[in-house]
């Protein structure tokens, strides 16, 4: 039953958040020389880390003994825990094992070049030390440490781009803060207007005041956002200039787009990210094992790429303040890829053919061409289709030997047969094709 019910909040918040890629007011007033500016580093990124850590990950999915169906992150609600109940939590919080620098370190070797973490989630408890309320990581919990401090002097050290998620309407502790489906405790009734005013704006202050550079905003859920309410946090943004914003702050369009946990079938002409979980859940949960194995992580950032997008893969750390083991493991793995075949991905966007012909994906970046084999051919051999030019070199980015047929065509379009390398890569062989211009069909 809970399950068809977080089904259906997970559908009306889904909605709420495609509504607003319908567009109606920009953010940021500016050219799009401008625009293209500040998007920059993004665009070339591709790859980032999800961070949702927070007092969720002391219960880990399991209340009053029992497994609670859903996201980690989401017991609180779904479980429909009072609020001074679920607060206890805090005092139980104390990741001793947390390392910044570990964390951000596991980021780059992943190839990933930023990560956003959540400041506050849902449940309205502050991984921050913040003056506005006491329900935050340095106040109530033992461990008396701010996490965002140390994260951002890591992601300096280590040249890694620091977003902000913050949970700006839906809080299930300070009252007035909007809850999916409605208040399941007296305590969180309250007027939403004095909740934005002295909880939510405040706090996106401090965040944005406190911690350096700050690339990247990341609301979420806009329930009961109206333009008024969304138009409080707009002035703030101009404390870090350059910040890029997403699209769930509520009335107003973002930067770009946020599919959730699926990759858009075809390449969209706006900047979007999908964020993805490596398992099934943002915030950690004990008994969630199934996670999504290398090959299909690498893949779909593969197939993201080849669309135009970014990939914003999550993990979520324990009480310990760990990143589990499975997905430090394919972390490592997904970086053991993109050492050898990153160029292929930073930078790089929606190729020239609507069907590449094979199984497999095709990225662009100026005169280059990146083709992503995921299965070779029974013959060993992929066809690439025509375009106006033949390539002037082409190599596999491993270094194999490469062995290029152009197949007969007419004299303005070529086609190419490329044969595998003697040991093509079970997760994907990536062949560069260069061209003395940008490559057309
Ligand atoms: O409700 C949240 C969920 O817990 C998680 O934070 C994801 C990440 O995009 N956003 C919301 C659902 O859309």
């Amino acid at each position: 039953m809970s399950r068809i019910i977080f089904v259906l909040l997970a559908t009306l918040m889904a909605l709420s958040v495609g509504a607003q890629c319908a567009g109606k007011e920009t953010i940021f007033v500016e050219t799009q020389e401008q625009r293209d500016k500040r998007m920059a580093w993004w665009r070339e990124a591709r790859f980032g880390m999800f961070i949702h850590w927070g007092i969720y990950s002391v219960p880990a999915g399991v209340w009053d003994g029992k497994e609670v169906p859903g996201i980690g992150e989401w017991i609180m609600h779904h479980a429909k825990i009072p609020v001074a109940e679920y607060a206890k939590l805090a005092g139980r919080f104390n990741p001793v094992k947390f390392d910044a620098q570990a964390w951000v370190k596991l980021a780059k070797e992943a190839g990933m070049k930023y990560i956003v973490i959540t400041s506050k989630h849902h449940d309205g408890f502050a991984m921050f030390r913040s003056a506005v309320s006491p329900f935050n990581i340095y106040d109530a919990t033992p461990f008396k440490r701010d996490p965002l401090k140390e994260l951002a002097e890591a992601c300096r050290k280590y040249d890694i781009k620091l977003g902000f998620y913050y949970s700006q309407a839906q809080d299930w502790h300070h009252p007035g803060g909007a809850a999916a489906g409605g208040h399941w405790d007296p305590a969180q009734d309250g007027s939403m207007d004095d909740y934005i005013r002295d909880i939510a704006v405040p706090q996106v202050r401090e965040i944005l005041s406190n911690y350096g550079p700050v690339a990247i905003m990341w609301w979420d859920t806009p329930v009961d956002m109206t333009k008024e309410r969304a138009d409080m946090f707009l002035p703030l943004l101009k404390l870090q200039p350059g910040i890029i914003v997403n699209n769930r702050l509520g009335y107003y369009d973002g930067d770009f787009g946020t599919p959730e946990q699926e990759i858009p079938p075809e390449a969209l002409s706006t900047d979007w990210e999908t964020c993805m979980t490596i398992n099934d859940t943002w915030g950690y949960k004990s008994t969630d094992n199934n996670w999504k194995s290398t090959t299909t992580l690498v893949r779909n950032l593969i197939d993201i790429v080849s669309k135009g997008g970014n990939y914003l893969l999550n993990v979520g750390p324990t009480s310990l303040g760990e990143i589990p083991e499975p997905s430090v493991q394919r972390l490592k793995e997904i970086g053991a890829w993109m050492k050898v075949n990153g160029e292929a991905i930073y930078g790089a966007g929606k190729g020239p053919f609507s069907n590449v012909g094979f199984d497999g994906r095709c990225t662009a970046k100026g005169n280059k061409l990146y083709l992503f084999v995921f299965n070779w051919p029974d013959n060993g051999e992929i066809t690439v289709p025509n375009l106006r030019a033949a390539p002037i070199s082409a190599r596999f980015l491993d270094g194999s030997p490469i062995e290029v047929t152009e197949l007969p065509g007419t004299e303005e379009r070529t086609g190419l047969a490329i044969s595998a390398p003697e040991k093509p890569d079970p997760i994907a062989t990536v062949i560069e094709l260069t061209y003395a211009e940008k490559p057309t069909p």
